[in-house]
This record gives structure tokens, sequence and C-alpha cells, in this order.
């Protein structure tokens, strides 16, 4: 093995690091679960949350099934609105799946707005691989898929608007040869289209995350400051002991919430990065419940109209979707200021 990345396998992290920073505030209840949802629903999660004229816009993974038996059967993805954030009204039909020879089914959405259209990003389970998925629509109704990349990518996530001239994504590539382990990181590509993409480069690597020993993805559309692009993204430690959490017969890995801050006008830039999780788990709804215990999996964030609050949209043990803000200075204090 190359000695410049000789990994332990999986070096312990330092637990002293796990805490949720002060600054965060848990909207206590989850906001969405299987029982809101009017049709086939065990598991509501992974939900990319927009806000558009007032009105908050959830897209969010539905995997079908019956939670009390334990039993899931397919995914789909369904929506949802509110006029607070809050309190959801999912629609009478899911909005988007795909699954045909090739493809099993898509999930984990992320939804943006631009140039008058939607755009949903999403993860493509294929029988040769996992593949990042982009998507337009008018209505939220109707879709056309404009780009499939080849595997194994995943995680995708765009910038709300074009920078110099092109759309931005954050994506989440699994590259089986790097070091000799699982170590995923998180890239960034551009496109002028949606369709064709390129110029990609490493934005953030597992050994740069103190707190990471094993993949990091990007978690929701950046939020635009005028410091720089507050990124949540997820980071996953694994610790080969921990046994069975949630309905799996065993569950070794903890997913937390990290922030890092990307230069405004090239985003491959980190210049700022809290040196600890934003967000561990915590409490009942996730350490305690669903289908994978310790996972927190952020998929919306955005900007309340205060300039000030953000909001964070994210899963707890892949079973139900919740929320947190944080002030925005908070927020990038964390990123800029030296810790203690
Ligand atoms: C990731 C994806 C997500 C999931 C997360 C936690 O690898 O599969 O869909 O939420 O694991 O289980």
């Amino acid at each position: 093995m190359c000695a410049m990345f000789s990994f332990d396998r999986y070096a312990p992290v330092d637990e002293s690091l796990f805490t949720t920073e002060p600054c965060i505030t848990r909207y206590p209840d989850p906001v969405l679960t299987h029982k809101d949802v009017p049709y086939r629903s065990a598991l509501t999660f992974n939900a990319g949350v927009l806000k558009k004229d007032s009105k908050y816009i959830m897209v969010f993974r539905n995997d079908i099934g019956d939670f009390d038996k334990q039993i899931l059967e397919g995914t789909n993805l369904g929506l949802a609105f509110s006029d607070d954030g809050i309190k959801w009204n999912v629609e009478p039909e899911p909005c988007f799946a795909m699954a045909d020879d090739e493809i099993m089914r898509v999930y984990d959405p992320r939804i943006s707005y631009m140039d008058g259209q939607y755009i949903l990003c999403f993860a493509v389970d294929t029988k040769h691989g996992v593949c990042g998925g982009i998507a337009v629509s008018q209505d939220l109704k109707h879709f056309e898929v404009k780009h499939i990349s080849v595997p194994e990518n995943r995680n995708m996530v765009l910038f709300p608007e074009k920078i110099n001239g092109n759309y931005v994504r954050l994506e989440r590539p699994m590259p089986v040869y790097s070091r000799n382990a699982h170590r995923f990181d998180m890239w960034l590509s551009e496109s002028p289209d949606l369709e064709f993409w390129g110029r990609s480069k490493l934005v953030l690597a597992v050994e740069d995350v103190p707190y990471c020993n094993d993949k990091i993805g990007p978690g929701a559309p950046p939020v635009k400051t005028d410091k720089g692009w507050l990124c949540i993204f997820h980071s996953v430690d694994v610790d080969l002991s921990r046994g069975k959490h949630g309905w799996e017969d065993a569950w070794r890995k903890r997913y937390v919430i990290g922030l890092a801050l990307l230069d405004l006008n090239d985003p491959s830039k980190v210049i700022g990065m809290s040196k600890k999780p934003l967000m561990v788990p915590e409490g009942y709804w996730e350490m305690e419940q669903g289908y994978r215990t310790n996972a927190l999996f952020p998929c919306g964030m955005l900007m309340e109209d205060d300039g000030k609050t953000v909001r964070i949209y994210y899963s707890a043990g892949d079973s139900v979707v919740r929320m947190a803000t944080a002030n925005v200075d908070d927020l990038l204090a964390l990123c800029t200021e030296p810790r203690k």
C-alpha cells in the first residue's frame, strides 16, 4: 500500500467530538412519518425541501411496506406541501418513481428551483451499480430525466444558482481503487445544461474531516451567505463492535451532520469547516427507533425570509423527517473561528 494513503481500516474516532453544537434547536417531533402518508408507506425519510413563494415543498423518499411488521417492498418519491414547514400535507399519490429492466429504483431526492423549473437530483439503483440522476419538472407531476451518471455515484446536490454561468453540483462518487479502503469523498462537477457534466474536482476528503473514518457525502443545496456557501454534509464513522440497532442484524455505522463553508466564486475551495459535527444523533427519535438508529441524513437546508434563520431538514433512523434551526451567523462562526 502507498504510505501516503496508509489508513487504519477504521481508525477509532475521538468520542469527545460527538456532541451537537449549542446553536442548533431541534423541533421536538418529527415533521413527517409514515402515518402522514395516504398511500402505502413504511419509512418516510431523506427529504429534499425547498421554500418558494412562501410555501414549503418537500420531496421525500417513501419506502413502501409495513413499519410495524418491519417489511420493505420498494421505493417511490412522495410530494408534500406546507405553509409553515412543520405541518405537511402529503399529495394523494407518489410523484416520481423509475423502474425498468435495468433500473430498480430512485431514492434520496434533493430539490432545487432554477430558471423556471424544479430540478430533482436523486440516486438510481441499477443492476450495474448506483448512479446519480437529475430530472426537471414544471409541476412536480411530470418529470423529464436529463442525466444519469455512470456508477458509482450518489448524493447529488445542486447549488441554488448558476456559478460563472454553469450549473454546479456536489456529488459523492464511490472509488474502490483510491486508498485500499472504503473512503468516499465529496466532489463537484459543472454543466452548461444539466445534461453534460465535467470539470470535476475533489472538494472535501474523508481525511479532512476529524470525526470521520469511512465516508462523507453532500447533504442539501448549499445556502448562500456573504461569506461563502454554507454546505452541510453527512459523515460516517464505523465501529465494528457496534451490534444490532434498528431492524437489521447489525448496524455498525453512525451518521452525523457536518458543516463547511465553500468559496462563493469557486465552490471547489473549502474556506472553512467546523472541526466537530454540527449535529449528532440524540434522543428517542434519533437513537432508539427506526430502521437504522444512529443515522442523521440531511437532504434539505434553506434560509428563512428573515435572512438569519437557517432550517435543516434531516432524517432520523432512516424512518422519519426532522427539522432543526440555527442562526446563520452562528453557523458561519463554527466554520471560521479557530476552536479552543
Ligand atoms: C446511505 C444511503 C442513504 C441512507 C444512509 C443511512 O448509504 O443508503 O439512503 O439514508 O445510508 O442508512
